[in-house]
């Protein structure tokens, strides 16, 4: 109670919550784990985060950071014990500056991803970052998890974007690194460090971001193949001819669709249809700056040789905006459509891109022999090599008993493929607590050994999100 009243006085009484209804900051996502906090705390600006770490550190309470809490590997919640403090950093919601002339916008931690590229986008630039849960997650959170998202092929993860960071250190000390420099090279570069840290390494409560011009000409097509080696050739063949206009290319197998239209029948998909569909989609989108462009001769020259030489088997060309952000909404909905079908098993791999059509044939063959009627919800980023090779048990299966049983063991399987063609068994959502496990198995003991003495040096108490990635 003496602590609880310290936090209070802090920040304030609203701003410490207690006792029940605190299920929106300690059940995750995907609603597979409910954790339990000692309190959740929103301070208001970045001296309160640190004299809340102060106290956490004179009371031995750990604490775990917070955003959005759209995380998908439980990285952002309590554990069970009751004794996690949750710092919430939705308060410090402000954009400080957009400094034009440095091409930079300043932000705190908790703006909303989607509220950054709305300011952004008021002083006619363009902050790139983008994925579907752009409207509750943090910039904080995407900093923390190093976030990939929709665009990564021309502007790179979060990583790309940020030029410098403001953060609370474990001891509680105020480290202010906002910078506008695209060079700097004064020693360790602590910003990279933080980055992808997962909240184990500080709390990130302001950052300097680098802003673009804004897309003047956009298209969307969807394609649709019958194989995954053509799928292959379809991206090589985009990156040679589209050049720098390629900005998205998304991948989507006929059930990750299927499950859409189960569950939002109002969203028309194109080229499936019942009694004809592909087993392959891709969803292409290109765009440059300038108004006074080649694109869309380019595109069509390009989209004619591809049906030509028989890579794709149909197309469907965005006529209007409207029809853009459909075809972004139909890829949008996958997650969602699975939550809706049920729990599921998540595997959010990369890939060396020319790898990636074995990896799918032999997987895929390996999970449907040893599961019966299993089902993969294949979708992602294969622009970058990064797939949601996700699975959903069998229809008519309850899907907890099926995940309790087999979970462990698809894990094992899809993992041991992704280690044999030397990917990654995170490629944007990074460990948490999820994979935590996992990745003792699949990172190599010298790079865990060097990870465990920056964590020890960084956080010799292990107050920040201990359990969290190692
Ligand atoms: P939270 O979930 O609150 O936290 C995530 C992690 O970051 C935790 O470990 C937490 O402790 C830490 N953290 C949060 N804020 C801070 C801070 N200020 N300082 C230090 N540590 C902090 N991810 C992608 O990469 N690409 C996608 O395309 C994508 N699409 C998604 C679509 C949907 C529908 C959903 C639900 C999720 C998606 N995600 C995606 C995952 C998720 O949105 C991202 O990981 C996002 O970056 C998390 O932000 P958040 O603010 O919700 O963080
Ligand atoms: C996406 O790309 C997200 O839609 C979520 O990264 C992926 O839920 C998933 O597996
Ligand atoms: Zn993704």
């Amino acid at each position: 109670v003496e602590v609880i009243n310290t936090f209070t006085h802090i920040v304030g009484e609203p701003y410490v919550l207690i006792g029940s209804g605190l299920e929106d900051y300690t059940t995750d996502w995907r609603k597979r784990t409910l954790g339990k906090a000692l309190a959740v705390v929103l301070p208001g600006n970045t001296q309160e985060v640190a004299k809340v770490v102060k106290v956490c550190i004179a009371h031995n309470i750990p604490i775990v950071p917070q955003g959005g809490n759209t995380g998908l590997v439980l990285g952002g919640i309590p554990d069970n014990s009751g004794r996690q403090l949750i710092l919430s950093l939705k308060r410090l919601h402000h954009i400080r500056n957009i400094d034009v002339a440095n091409a930079c916008i300043t932000v705190e931690a908790g703006c909303t991803l989607i509220s950054i590229q709305v300011a952004a986008k008021k002083a006619q630039w363009f902050f790139p970052l983008s994925m579907g849960s752009e409207g509750s997650c943090t910039i904080g959170g995407n900093l923390a998890t190093n976030a990939g998202g929709t665009q990564v092929l021309r502007y790179g993860t979060t990583r790309d974007l940020c030029l410098g960071l403001e953060i609370v250190t474990p001891q509680g000390e105020v480290l202010d690194d906002l910078s506008a420099l695209r060079k700097d090279n004064t020693g360790y570069d602590l910003r990279h460090l933080l980055i992808g840290s997962e909240g184990t390494l500080g709390i990130i409560t302001a950052a300097s971001l680098k802003l673009f011009p804004l897309p003047k000409t956009k298209s969307h097509v969807w394609l649709a193949l019958t194989d995954t080696h053509l799928v292959l050739d379809l991206l090589v063949i985009a990156r040679q001819r589209l050049g720098t206009y390629l900005s998205a290319f998304e991948v989507m197998n006929t059930f990750s669709l299927k499950l859409v239209r189960k569950h939002y029948p109002e969203i028309a998909i194109p080229l499936l249809s019942d009694g004809k569909d592909y087993p392959w989609y891709v969803l292409l989108e290109v765009s440059d700056t300038t108004t006074i462009t080649n694109l869309q001769p380019v595109l069509q020259a390009f989209l004619e040789d591809t049906l030509k030489d028989s890579i794709v088997s149909d197309i469907a060309i965005a006529q209007n905006l409207q029809q853009s952000q459909h075809f972004w909404k139909i890829r949008e909905s996958i997650p969602l459509a699975q939550s809706r079908e049920g729990l599921n098993v998540k595997h959010d791999i990369a890939l060396p891109s020319a790898q990636i059509p074995i990896f799918v044939t032999q997987t895929d063959l390996l999970l449907s022999k040893e599961f019966r009627d299993i089902r993969i919800v294949n979708y992602g980023h294969w622009g970058d090599g990064n797939l949601h090779y996700n699975i959903q048990c069998p229809e008519g299966t309850d899907p907890k008993t099926f995940l309790a049983e087999y979970e462990t063991n698809i894990n094992q399987m899809v993992y041991a493929q992704v280690a044999k063609y030397r990917g990654s068994i995170s490629a944007e959502h990074g460990i948490g607590g999820l994979k935590r496990r996992a990745l003792q198995g699949y990172k190599s003991p010298v790079a865990l050994a060097m990870m465990r003495t920056i964590k020890k040096a960084l956080d010799p108490k292990n107050i920040l999100n201990p359990g969290r990635v190692l």
